[in-house]
């Protein structure tokens, strides 16, 4: 039977993130995508001037009627939520059409130490509620210290790390099994940390830095590990596959010298 999953971020014509990267990704890996958008906008929210329509009105009839199907989902996967509305209602999503699906959040609020200009601290404050229901967490650095109202760090460049994974830590204390923080920069390299609260275990995958800033990547990045997950690949492999196809994207994107992150020539490294 093919995998079934809902996505629930915007979906921005031009700027490649969210639901333009979701789709392509999750359907690579074989899976069926039903989107639900919760904005549209002209572009992403780094662009000037973008244009946004806020779907928070009507979402409950789209999930009325996804129940009034009875449609089955495998996998819940939200991503950006133009509201804090909205996560009452992905929180209602995962109780009315969540049964047994496996539950993803990627936290988008923020980068590089900034909150998305579309973020407001009480929908960052909301965030915590959806990440307490979920299987699966993907925060960027920013977001990771977002959700547990610490400060980001100016420099980490030559810090330990030891303190990500005590805040990755309590991440899972907070609900999630799995807890994944991408982006971490480290002079010349990038590390993404998994881990793991069953069996309670840390892992790193490390990439080459690429000195680029580039939106969409923590998109990607989440996109491929629900896919992997979905055809039941371990955490730690799906991870790594999504890591390393993240990194292969913006080193070409850097190459190419293209100002939205290129993928579409690299979907079939996706087939394992
Ligand atoms: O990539 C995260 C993201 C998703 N959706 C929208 C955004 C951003 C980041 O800027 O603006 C609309």
């Amino acid at each position: 039977m093919q995998k079934r999953v809902l996505a629930i971020h915007d979906l921005s014509g031009y700027g490649k993130c969210s639901l333009t990267v979701a789709i392509p990704i999750i359907s690579v890996l074989s899976a069926e995508v039903c989107p639900l958008p919760t904005a549209i906008l002209s572009a992403h929210t780094g662009i000037e001037d973008f244009v946004i329509v806020d779907l928070t009105d009507r979402l409950n009839e789209f999930v009325q009627h996804y129940h009034k199907l009875n449609i089955h989902f495998d996998a819940i996967f939200s991503g950006f939520l133009a509201s804090s509305e909205q996560v009452d209602i992905v929180q209602e999503i995962f109780s009315k059409l969540g049964n047994n699906a496996l539950k993803i959040v990627d936290p988008v609020m923020g980068d590089m130490g900034e909150m998305y200009s579309t973020y407001t601290p009480e929908l960052c404050h909301k965030m915590k509620d959806l990440v307490r229901i979920a299987d699966v967490v993907t925060p960027n650095l920013t977001e990771l210290c977002l959700l547990l109202d610490r400060e980001y760090p100016k420099d980490i460049s030559f810090l330990s790390i030891s303190w990500i994974y005590e805040y990755m830590k309590e991440i899972a204390d907070m609900g999630p099994k799995h807890v994944v923080v991408t982006g971490i920069r480290l002079q010349d390299y990038v590390v993404t940390i998994g881990y793991d609260k069953l069996r309670n275990s840390f892992f790193e995958v490390k990439t080459p830095y690429v000195d680029m800033e580039i939106s969409g990547a923590g998109d990607m990045f989440a996109s491929v590990v629900c896919g992997y997950l979905l055809q039941g690949v371990s955490f730690q492999t799906a991870t790594e596959l999504a890591a390393n196809f993240v990194h292969k994207c913006v080193a070409y994107t850097k190459g190419a010298n293209a100002s939205n992150i290129i993928f579409e020539p690299l979907l079939k490294e996706l087939l394992i």
